[in-house]
C-alpha cells in the first residue's frame, strides 16, 4: 500500500488446521497449479476491486471506517466474496501505512486504535510439533514451553536455552530433530506424556526449573471423529478411543503429573458439552483457550462466554480477516476476563505484525512458534526491540 510517498507490505499466514468457523481464505483451486492453492483470485480482488474502491476515500488512520467498508464491499458473513485474505492485506497495511504517516512504531498506532495500556506478551513457544504440524505421530499439535522469567528477553532466552537443550537430548538418544512447520522437533514418540518427559528433562538441564512451564494445543478436531479414524463423538489419542468426558480425565491426569498451566482447543470445535465438562473441571486451575473452538469471531466468543466453555482465546488475524473486528472481539474478551493470546498460524510469513499488536493490545500472551525458522524468530527479534524501546 502507498501513499505516494510511503509504501508499506503486509503479508497474510494460512494454517494447516483451520477451524471449519473460520473466515474464508480464497485460494483458486486449480489442481495444476500450486496444488490448487494459488491465490491470483484473490489479488485480482485487491488489484481490481478493492483498491479502486478505497483508494482516496479513507485515510489509513480511518481503520474501523476502511474495516466497515470493506465488509460492506465484500457483502458476506464469512468474506467469501472477496477472501478474507485479500481482505485482511488491506487492513493491515493501513495500520502500517498510518503508523509510518504518523511517524510511530506499530505498536504505538496499535494502541492508540485499541484503547487500552502496552506489554510486552509472555511467549508460548512450540518446542515439540505433532498432529497436523509434523509427522511425529502424537495426537496434540503442540507441546510448548511457557517461560515466566518476569521480562520479555530472559524469557526468550530460557526458551532458546531450553530448546537446544532439548535438541541434545533427543540427539544423544538417537531420535531426529529435524523440525515441524512451527519450528519445533518432531520426533517419533509413542505417547504423549514421552514428549513432556524429555521436554521436562531439558528444561531442567537448562536449569530453569519451576521458571518455565508448560502449555499445550491439543487441536482436538484433528483427532475427533471418523474423518480422523475415530468411531462417530469420540477421539483417537495414545491409540486409545475415549469420549469427550474420559478426554477431560485424559489432561486431568497430565495435568497432575506435569506443570501444564495452559490447554487450548482441549476438544473438537463444536463439542460443547466436551469444551463445558472440560472449562467446569480444570477451569479454576488452567487457562482453556479456544481457537478453531471461537476463531476470534465476536459471534462466537459471546456463545462461549454464555454457554461457559473456556476461560480465554487465541487470536489470529487471519481468522476473522479485518483488524477492526479482532479488536472488537479482543474488547468483548478483555471485558469478560478472558486471557488473550496472540497468534502465528503454521503457515505462517516473515511479517512481524503480530508482534506490534500483542504489545498494543496488551494482550499479555503471544504463541510463536518455536526457536528456529526465521518466521518464527522474525516476531520474537521485533519483541527484542520493542522491548527496547519501552
Ligand atoms: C493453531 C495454529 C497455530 P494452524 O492451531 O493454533 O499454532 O495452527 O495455523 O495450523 O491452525
Ligand atoms: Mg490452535
Amino acid at each position: 500500500m502507498s501513499d505516494g510517498k510511503n509504501t508499506v507490505l503486509a503479508k497474510v499466514p494460512s494454517g494447516a488446521s483451520t477451524g471449519a468457523h473460520e473466515a474464508l481464505e480464497l485460494r483458486d483451486g486449480e489442481k495444476t497449479r500450486f496444488l490448487g492453492k494459488g491465490v491470483q483470485k484473490a489479488v485480482l480482488n485487491v488489484n481490481n476491486i478493492i483498491a479502486p474502491a478505497v483508494r482516496g476515500k479513507w485515510k489509513p488512520e480511518q481503520q474501523k471506517k476502511l474495516d466497515a467498508f470493506l465488509l460492506e464491499l465484500d457483502g458476506t458473513e464469512n468474506k467469501s466474496t472477496l477472501g478474507a485474505n485479500a481482505i485482511l492485506g488491506v487492513s493491515l497495511a493501513a495500520a502500517r501505512l498510518a503508523a509510518v504517516q504518523k511517524g510511530v512504531p506499530l505498536w504505538k498506532h496499535l494502541q492508540s486504535l485499541f484503547g487500552k495500556g502496552t506489554s510486552l506478551p509472555r511467549p508460548m513457544m512450540n518446542v515439540l510439533n505433532g498432529g497436523k504440524h509434523a509427522d511425529s505421530g502424537l495426537a496434540i499439535q503442540e507441546f510448548m514451553i511457557f517461560p515466566n522469567l518476569g521480562n520479555f528477553s530472559d524469557n526468550l532466552r530460557a526458551g532458546a536455552e531450553t530448546f537446544q537443550h532439548l535438541k541434545k537430548i533427543l540427539q544423544k538418544r538417537g531420535e531426529s530433530t529435524a523440525v515441524g512447520d512451527e519450528g519445533g522437533v518432531a520426533p517419533r514418540l509413542p505417547k504423549v506424556a514421552d514428549a513432556f518427559d524429555v521436554i521436562l528433562e531439558a528444561i531442567t538441564v537448562a536449569g530453569y526449573e519451576g521458571k518455565v512451564e508448560l502449555a499445550i494445543d491439543a487441536a482436538a478436531s484433528e483427532f475427533y471423529g471418523p474423518d480422523n479414524g475415530a468411531p462417530e463423538g469420540k477421539y483417537l489419542i495414545d491409540g486409545q478411543t475415549l469420549s469427550a468426558q474420559e478426554l477431560t480425565d485424559f489432561y486431568r491426569e497430565l495435568v497432575a503429573k506435569y506443570p501444564i498451566v495452559s490447554i487450548e482447543d482441549s476438544h473438537a470445535e463444536d463439542d460443547f458439552d466436551g469444551f463445558a465438562d472440560m472449562q467446569e473441571k480444570l477451569g479454576e486451575r488452567l487457562q482453556l483457550v479456544g481457537d478453531d473452538l471461537l476463531v476470534t469471531n465476536k459471534k462466537r466468543l459471546e456463545m462461549g462466554i454464555e454457554k461457559k466453555l473456556c476461560n480465554a482465546i487465541l487470536i489470529k488475524v487471519n481468522q476473522i480477516g479485518t483488524l477492526s473486528e479482532t479488536f472488537e472481539t479482543m474488547h468483548l474478551a478483555k471485558k469478560h476476563d478472558f486471557g488473550t493470546v496472540i497468534s502465528h498460524r503454521s503457515g505462517e510469513t516473515s511479517d512481524d505484525f503480530i508482534a506490534d499488536l500483542a504489545v498494543g493490545t496488551d494482550a499479555g500472551q503471544i504463541k510463536t512458534g518455536s526457536l528456529s525458522r526465521s518466521e518464527r524468530i522474525a516476531k520474537y527479534n521485533q519483541l527484542l526491540r520493542i522491548e527496547e524501546q519501552l
